[in-house]
């Protein structure tokens, strides 16, 4: 069944503790200093089962306006308000303040009691009936029930349940897809289980064995045991009251405002964007960087408001801003966050965060307006654009982009199914492309990603044009600022496939290119193989071999080339030989291992008739290749010659 919190809320002194003792029989005033000063100090928890057999969850707040802070602690994961307001007052100070609260944290549901209604005539009551419709005339909670009761006769009580009843069945209830995530609320220790913490789940479930992150100190702690109502249970939901068992951390390194939840969907910030609106109720205009307590979950951080496009905000105006905060807060896009003065403190503004992990800046760029905007309150497609626009080739995609997304890492999987697949053109009106591995990026940054390719590809031909393309890694690292690994193989994959690209053994090259020769670099390289040949296994060095040759012509290009092209065989940077006089030594020595199982270095140097200074590069290069194998002070044939 669907779980419903309710939360009190009203002035000091109006009975919200005394009804929640007569609906519920359990006393939330627990503190010694609460039953001393006859004052709630701090939240109370309780629970019933409503006439239809829904059970509710009731946090019981205190009205001092010295404990709203406490107040917020708990409204934050209400469901339903109960707007407690006795009738031999009226509409008090808090009264207005909790109220302004419930409206900021778009708490749209609830039920008023006239309480101690045993203390006035029925005239009273309507006079008070009438000053609370005019209170909520203005807000969202327009036209809910408004019961009188006495918690001293009981008078009222059933009429109060029947419409907390109804008020229930209309919930909403939360999003139980997604992350995990639990604003503490309160911290304790219980006796031989450890540290307990209590919370309105928010979002996903809990299961005992879970592994979830404290934040914002990122330490991993796990679910021993988890209770709703007092009973153990093995799945608990998004929107009940629950108390977690867990371990890992110790009771002093958890308060009151830190967060549990899933591992990698939330990272904390010092820095928020956001959409504020200062209330009608305000008592004057909010300046740039007032230092003001910003209620988010449970927890309540110190901060500045660095207003974008404006000094000042009046009351009943809104606008972006930048909250800067003195502790990082565990925010996700979508959160609401109630503003309060610095001192004294009161309840003046409220914001919706549309970017929980923003630059730091104190003005706005063009276009990030109109950003802010489409954050702010576009569809989830919308936003996404907006992010991958902003992701670049990167696009969206693993854990940063679970965090950056929030609440719309959910409608990643439909946008994938709306993205174009990742080819050499991409269709005018598609918005997102999709790669193999589900990132999704602009089609102009696909297209930038493609572009840089055959870029990186074109210029190293120019400067290299008697190579036969650029190996494979080097064109991947040389772009590897610019595109990460998985968006390269994919976009080279994709352009070998349309021919935009051939790839020669490791090497990629455009298809049209082969490595040209200029006329005198031909002349040049004819004159290099003919200083190659005649000598026969006693070939010229490099140095030797290129004397003479103009730095224009590039001699160390034009050793590259004959490699390259196969002409000639590097032995060292020193020593080349021409391919057909290689080819005739492996003869040889196919030859000879057919007469002798072994082969010394005399019998080579007589083999190929040359002095030690090449026998020795000469064999190492053979073992290399696998045409020989040293064994002591001999060779055996190698793994080629073997092999036939
Ligand atoms: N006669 C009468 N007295 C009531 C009624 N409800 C509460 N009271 C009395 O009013 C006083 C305050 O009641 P609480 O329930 O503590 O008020 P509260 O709203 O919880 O106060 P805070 O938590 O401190 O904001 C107590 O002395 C109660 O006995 C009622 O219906 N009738
Ligand atoms: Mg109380």
């Amino acid at each position: 069944m669907r779980p419903v919190v309710v939360g009190t809320a009203g002035h000091i002194d109006h009975g919200k503790t005394a009804l929640v003792r007569r609906l519920t029989g359990i006393d939330t005033d627990r503190l010694k200093e609460e039953k001393e000063r006859g004052i709630s100090i701090d939240l109370g928890f309780a629970h019933r089962t409503l006439p239809s057999g829904l059970r509710i969850a009731i946090v019981d707040v205190p009205g001092h306006e010295r404990f709203v802070k406490n107040m917020l602690a708990g409204a934050t994961g209400v469901d339903l308000v109960l707007l407690v307001v006795a009738a031999d007052e009226g509409v008090m100070p808090q009264t207005r303040e909790h109220l302004a609260i419930v409206n900021l944290l778009r708490i749209g549901r609830g039920v008023v009691a006239l309480t101690k209604a045993d203390l006035v005539d029925p005239e009273t009551l309507g006079v008070v009936r009438a000053e609370v419709e005019e209170l909520l005339a203005a807000t969202p909670l327009r036209g809910i029930s408004i019961v009188p009761v006495s918690s001293v006769t009981g008078e009222g009580v059933e009429a109060l349940l029947l419409a907390l009843d109804q008020a229930a069945g209309l919930a909403t209830g939360r999003e139980a897809s997604g992350p995990a995530r639990l604003p503490i609320d309160r911290v304790f220790p219980v006796e031989g289980i450890g540290t307990v913490v209590t919370g309105t789940l928010w979002s996903g479930t809990v299961r005992p064995g879970d592994t979830l992150t404290l934040l914002p100190s990122g330490q991993a702690v796990r679910v021993r045991q988890a209770q709703v109502h007092d009973r153990t249970v093995e799945e608990a939901h998004a929107g009940q009251r629950l108390a977690l068992a867990i371990h890992g951390v110790s009771r002093e390194n958890v308060k009151r405002g830190d967060w549990l939840a899933s591992p990698g969907r939330y990272r904390p910030s010092h820095l928020l964007d956001v959409r504020l609106e200062l209330l009608d109720s305000a008592p004057k205009p909010l300046g740039s960087r007032s230092r003001l307590r910003c209620h988010l979950g449970a927890s309540e951080i110190l901060g500045r408001a660095v207003l974008f496009e404006r000094d000042r905000l009046a009351p009943g105006e809104s606008c972006w801003a930048q909250l800067r905060l003195e502790e990082p807060a565990v925010a996700s896009e979508g959160d609401r966050i109630v503003i309060r003065s610095y001192s004294p403190a009161t309840t003046i503004a409220g914001a919706t965060v549309v970017d929980p992990t923003p630059v730091k800046r104190a003005r706005l760029g063009p276009g990030d307006s109109a950003r802010l905007e489409t954050l702010g309150s576009g569809s989830a497609m919308e936003k996404l654009v907006v992010l991958a626009e902003e992701a670049g080739s990167t696009g969206i995609a693993g854990e940063g982009a679970a965090v950056r997304l929030g609440s719309i890492a959910e409608s990643i999987t439909e946008a994938a199914s709306a993205a174009v697949a990742a080819a050499i053109s991409v269709d005018a009106e598609a918005k997102l492309v999709r790669l193999r591995d589900g990132r999704l990026l602009t089609p102009a940054a696909w297209r930038a990603a493609l572009e840089g390719v055959v870029g990186q590809v074109t210029r190293y031909g120019q400067a290299n044009a008697l190579r036969d393309g650029i190996p494979k890694g080097e064109l991947k690292s040389l772009l590897a600022r610019e595109l990460p690994g998985a968006v390269f193989d994919e976009a080279l994959e994709v352009l070998l496939r349309g021919n935009r690209l051939a790839q020669k053994a490791d090497r990629v090259t455009l298809p049209e290119a082969a490595p040209a020769l200029n006329p005198k670099q031909a002349l040049a390289v004819g004159e290099l193989e003919r200083r190659l040949a005649g000598r026969g296994f006693q070939v010229p060095e490099v140095s030797e071999l290129t004397r003479g040759i103009p730095p224009a012509d590039r001699p160390s290009e034009l050793i590259r080339y004959l490699v390259d092209s196969g002409r000639a065989v590097k032995v060292t940077s020193e020593l080349l030989y021409p391919k057909a006089l290689w080819e005739d030594l492996e003869a040889r020595l196919r030859t000879h291992f057919q007469k002798s199982p072994t082969l010394s270095m005399g019998a080579f140097k007589d083999l190929v008739q040359v002095s030690r200074k090449y026998a020795v590069p000469m064999l190492e290069h053979l073992d290399r290749t696998g045409l020989t194998r040293r064994e002591g002070d001999e060779r055996v044939p190698g793994p080629r010659i073997k092999g036939g």
